[in-house]
């Protein structure tokens, strides 16, 4: 376990967290850093990528020292193995925002079908846009218009022919050497079955072939499934617009009905938004003694709800557990993605509901109440009723909420960005070009109890902030940057005189939170706007991307989605491919010379926050702008 007198090796950089940890070790109760403990040491073979359970001839393991076998039992060398077991993991991320992605475009068609009640077309003129890009008929009705659109969304997730529709959102040049490289995505189904298909024993067995189809099935992901979910859950929810909220678990209120909203689909979260308003039920609430129902939001599907809604955020991946151990909460409604298996088990300990809502993510020691578009209003209106019934369950002794909220604004959709900036991207590129902005990062993902919670979120962002780098944040990275200050409006302090000129003047953090995971498609298409806007392609623009505490196969599919979409990209976690140097020197090095980006591995943030300083200076140069380096 972490010794806690070093911060670099305490678990994590924040109070909350501290105090949460040490309260679990009073009341015995185990939490991800024990299990971590646990397992040490890990796997040598599988950290390095050299085991194989593809077949039941297998398991096969490869020795990385060249003693013991260099072959699996069917031949499969360290390079096949790696790049099979690497392409898996994308696979399976983009699998998992896809289906994401393709719950919310059933829900638009069941709305446009007047088969959700509870549901709504929100923002009219997103769906305008968007059915635009898809060449639907202007002229049609918004529910028309809605069911066409869904039908177009739903055909790109199979079988489809050419490349998906948002791609055309890059410059032509991109789209061009995609083409080229035969790496275009097509349906994001298809390239994640066509994935498992190469994979499988016997087939695709060069490691180069099957890295550049890793990368048209992270495309599929970033330019179809979550860009697809990222634009339809504006459609039903709302575009974001800034809104001012607080993060830390200093949102948990004493005396209020708490509710923690855990996962990453807004589908449920939103319903038990509306219900959470329903005067009967606040009412009750009241009358158990509690002051009202008060919502708090956790990993993406709180990042769905703060963007939108301001709802306060408790916490990262990371403090999923920890949250419980409050004793404040009386359910957490989770729906998928990213909860730990454990949650119930530490809901078993207090009076906390664990409550899970759909088919597809069942949880030990939980309570099933399965959501629908045709039944989520009634099903939100249960689930708020039973958590403020909880109320009355528990123990005030218990209660230990160790820290004051943290103040943050957020919502800086695309829209709400150019929007701020006058309806353009040139302002921006007017900041860059005269070197008040040296150009943009994407900190994002998770948290991963290898590393010291939000050391390299937060690391990393001070830094860049400080050098004129604007942060675009989303994922764990915003609950880390908005709990360490860098996302009130006072944050413009801490950045270098021009960007905090810029924050100053357009009344914005230096650190503009851009949404969940599958939200990272904002920055993706935020950056092919300003490509298109300069005239050049993505990797000529002075941007880069890090994710300092990645743990999900999620992230690695946004990861290599980004790098094939031009933009260079710093892990703080070194991913499983060491036991080859054919797929190491690929991505860290032969990338650059194929889609103009590539990896780095950085586990220390200071050098990492070093590497994309010096990469957006170079990018700098490259487009004839003046240079720190
Ligand atoms: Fe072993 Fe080959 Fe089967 Fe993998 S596919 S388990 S390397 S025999
Ligand atoms: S919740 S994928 S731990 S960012 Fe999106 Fe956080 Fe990573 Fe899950």
């Amino acid at each position: 376990m972490a010794d806690h007198t070093d911060p670099k090796q305490q678990c994590s950089v924040h109070p909350d967290t501290l105090a949460m940890v040490q309260r679990a070790r009073q009341e015995g109760i185990e939490t991800v850093w024990d299990r971590a403990q646990a397992q040490e040491p890990q796997c040598g073979f599988c950290s390095l990528g050299l085991s194989c359970r593809n077949c039941v001839m297998g398991p096969c393991r490869l020795d990385p020292f060249g003693e013991g076998p260099q072959q699996g039992i069917c031949g499969a060398d360290a390079d096949i193995i790696v790049a099979r077991n690497l392409a898996r993991m994308i696979a399976a991320g983009a699998a998992s925002h896809s289906d994401h992605g393709r719950d919310l475009v059933e829900t638009l068609l069941a709305v446009a079908e007047g088969l959700a009640p509870g549901y709504q077309l929100t923002d009219l003129a997103k769906l305008d846009r968007i059915a635009a890009e898809f060449g639907i008929a202007a002229d049609l009705p918004p529910q028309a218009k809605a069911k066409e659109l869904a039908l177009a969304m739903m055909a790109e997730f199979g079988i489809h022919k050419g490349h998906l529709t948002f791609a055309k959102r890059l410059p032509a040049a991109r789209l061009d050497l995609w083409q080229k490289l035969n790496i275009a995505p097509r349906g994001i189904d298809r390239e994640v079955v066509e994935t498992m298909h190469r994979t499988h024993m016997g087939v695709d067995n060069d490691a180069v072939n099957i890295l550049l189809h890793a990368l048209r099935t992270a495309l599929s992901d970033g330019w179809g499934g979550s860009m697809i979910a990222t634009e339809v859950s504006d459609i039903l929810f709302g575009t974001p617009q800034p809104v001012a909220s607080q993060v830390n678990l200093g949102v948990l209120k004493k005396d209020q009905v708490n509710i923690v909203l855990h996962g990453h689909n807004p589908l449920v979260s939103e319903m038990i938004y509306r219900a959470s308003h329903d005067p009967a039920l606040i009412d009750r609430a009241k009358a158990l003694g509690a002051g009202g129902i008060n919502l708090v939001g956790l990993c993406c599907t709180g990042n769905e709800v703060l963007m939108r809604k301001g709802i306060p955020m408790a916490g990262n991946h990371l403090l999923q557990e920890l949250v419980i151990l409050t004793g404040a909460a009386e359910a957490m409604v989770v729906d998928y993605q990213c909860i730990m298996p454990s949650v119930g088990q530490v809901a078993a300990c207090y009076h906390t509901h664990l409550i899970t809502t759909s088919p597809k993510a069942k949880f030990p020691l939980a309570q099933h109440h399965e959501f629908t578009p045709e039944n989520a209003l009634e099903k939100g209106r249960e689930v708020v009723r039973l958590a403020v019934e909880n109320f009355a369950r528990r123990r005030p002794e218990r209660v230990f909420i160790p820290v004051e909220p943290v103040q943050q604004v957020s919502g800086f959709s695309v829209e709400a960005i150019l929007g701020a900036l006058g309806g353009t991207p040139t302002p921006l590129l007017d900041a860059i070009k005269a070197g008040q902005i040296r150009g943009a990062v994407g900190v994002v993902g998770c948290n991963n109890p290898k590393i010291c919670q939000d050391l390299g979120h937060t690391t990393i962002t001070r830094t860049l902030i400080a050098s004129d780098i604007l942060v675009l944040d989303t994922g764990c990275t915003a609950v880390a940057n908005a709990k360490a200050g860098f996302k009130d409006l006072s944050g413009a302090a801490l950045a270098g005189p021009g960007l905090q000129a810029i924050c100053e003047a357009l009344k914005i953090p230096p650190v503009l939170h851009m949404g969940s995971c599958v939200d990272n498609t904002r920055i993706i298409a935020l950056a092919a706007a300003l490509a298109n806007a300069l005239g050049v392609d993505v990797d000529k623009l002075p941007i880069a991307a890090a994710a300092p505490e990645w743990y999900s196969e999620k992230a690695a599919a946004i990861a290599a989605y980004a790098v094939a979409s031009g933009i260079y990209t710093v892990l703080g976690v070194t991913p499983p491919v060491l036991g080859s140097k054919t797929v190491t020197d690929l991505l860290l090095t032969g990338l650059e010379g194929v889609v103009g980006a590539k990896f780095a591995v950085e586990p220390d943030p200071e050098k990492a926050a070093a590497l994309l300083i010096r990469q957006v200076e170079s990018k700098r140069r490259g487009l004839g702008l003046d240079s720190r380096l």
